[in-house]
């Protein structure tokens, strides 16, 4: 079945206005604690959820976007979905699955291919989003499912010199269970990450090549950035999807493409439901952080200086001059429901520093209403803390595993269902 959707005829652009008093890194005052969530940076006092959401949160994202992941991109001007391919008997017939082919902006800028699964017979469902570190192909056998043409990292199955191969089918099924998530009721939608933007720094290539050459703007956009504007790009079909309930969105990611989800979250309202997995530093991890087996500012934005923008690199000798810490991207995304989920044995990821920052986001919970959003201890092993702003911690490594979908669908069975 080949037929094309046009989904939005016109977006507005909304040009980014740096605020004239935003001065260089170097400039900032050293704030040694987490900066308050509820003071603007003149001073003023921030006491209701409409001055939260008039004054501070706008003030906190062009800060965001201005020292870290740079400017949040225009959206395109036209953006249009054709079905690639569908098969309603799917997934031992329980799923129909389709591949989504997502245009937008002039013709030589890269498209999405949205892979996605819906449980038959239980739409419109509550859909889980996400991108995926190497390939569509590598979640299913299905030999429909389209085999990435952009460049990949060598270490994904099946890749060689850079191009991933039918060698990987099926071979990362257990990141993205599609089986699994569908027979428990719910949607699934996924993208190789490196259709927007190859995972990989100074090439001009993927959605960085629309951007002007040799530019030396230190808040240019970033990987991180460009992968979270994706998601966007995503939901833009998703909520268009009629086997899709578009008010049960839930963003999920693990690792960098977890910094990407907390951030996809953060940015855009219609994700109901946000699950950063491990994401460490440059995501839920403060980047003020006590935890000295943790990955550093000066450490992540010297091994992949693509995924922030130029200015976040000015803080790596002093994270104090930040304005902000990564509460303040978790607290863009009240009242909804946010879950932090990390492994006993990841401490590059931080897993008590994501707590700590968890806890420094309540008080803009608090604004929305909810009197505990937060455990007041960092809970146990395998036990989920499902309050608003959720925690869970098993044993074992850095991965992203068939057992953690089950928490994810804990946590999204509680506010979603
Ligand atoms: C690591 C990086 C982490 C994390 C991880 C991953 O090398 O230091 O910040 O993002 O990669 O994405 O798997």
């Amino acid at each position: 079945m080949r037929f094309s959707l046009t989904l939005l005829a016109m977006f507005t652009t909304t040009a980014f206005v740096r605020p004239a008093d935003f001065p260089p890194p170097h400039q900032l005052p050293s704030i040694p604690e987490f900066p308050d969530l509820l003071t603007l940076r003149d001073g003023t006092k921030i006491n209701t959820q409409k001055e939260w959401e008039e004054k501070r949160r706008p003030e906190l994202k062009q800060l965001l976007e201005t020292y870290m992941y740079g400017r949040y991109p225009a959206k395109p001007s036209r953006i249009a979905a054709k079905i690639l391919f569908e098969d309603a008997h799917a997934l031992n017939g329980k799923g129909t699955l389709r591949e989504v082919e997502i245009t937008f902006g002039p013709d030589d800028w890269p498209k999405l291919y949205l892979l996605v699964a819906v449980p038959n017979g239980k739409t419109p469902a509550p859909c889980f989003v996400g991108a995926n570190f190497g390939g569509n192909h590598l979640l299913t056998t299905h030999d429909k499912v389209r085999i990435p043409t952009v460049w990949v990292p060598d270490r994904y199955p099946g890749v060689v010199k850079n191009q991933a191969t039918a060698q990987g089918r099926g071979q990362q099924a257990d990141t993205w269970p599609l089986q699994s998530i569908i027979d428990n009721g719910y949607a699934v939608a996924t993208f190789y990450c490196g259709d927007i933007q190859p995972d990989r720094p100074f090439v001009r290539e993927g959605m960085r090549a629309t951007l002007p050459e040799d530019s030396k703007d230190p808040s240019e956009t970033a990987t991180i950035m460009w992968w979270a504007w994706g998601i966007h790009r995503a939901v833009d079909y998703l909520v268009t999807d009629k086997s899709i309930d578009a008010k049960r969105l839930a963003v999920v990611g693990h690792s960098r493409l977890g910094k990407t989800a907390l951030l996809a979250g953060a940015f855009d309202d219609r994700i109901a439901v946000i699950i950063p997995h491990q994401s460490g530093c440059g995501g839920a991890a403060p980047s003020r952080s006590q935890n000295e087996k943790a990955e550093t500012v000066k450490r992540i934005t010297t091994s992949f200086p693509h995924w922030f923008c130029g200015n976040f690199k000015l803080f790596g000798d002093d994270v104090t001059r930040l304005p902000f810490d990564q509460h303040a991207l978790v607290a863009l995304c009240a009242p909804r429901p946010v879950l932090m989920t990390n492994a006993e044995e990841d401490q590059w990821a931080n897993p008590s520093g994501q707590f700590d920052v968890l806890r420094a986001a309540a008080p803009v919970y608090r604004l929305y209403g909810d009197s505990q959003p937060v455990a007041e201890k960092m809970p146990q092993l395998n036990t989920l803390s499902a309050s608003r702003l959720g925690y869970f911690i098993r044993p074992g490594k850095h991965s992203m595993t068939p057992a953690d979908w089950k928490i994810y669908m804990q946590f999204t069975d509680k506010w979603l269902k």
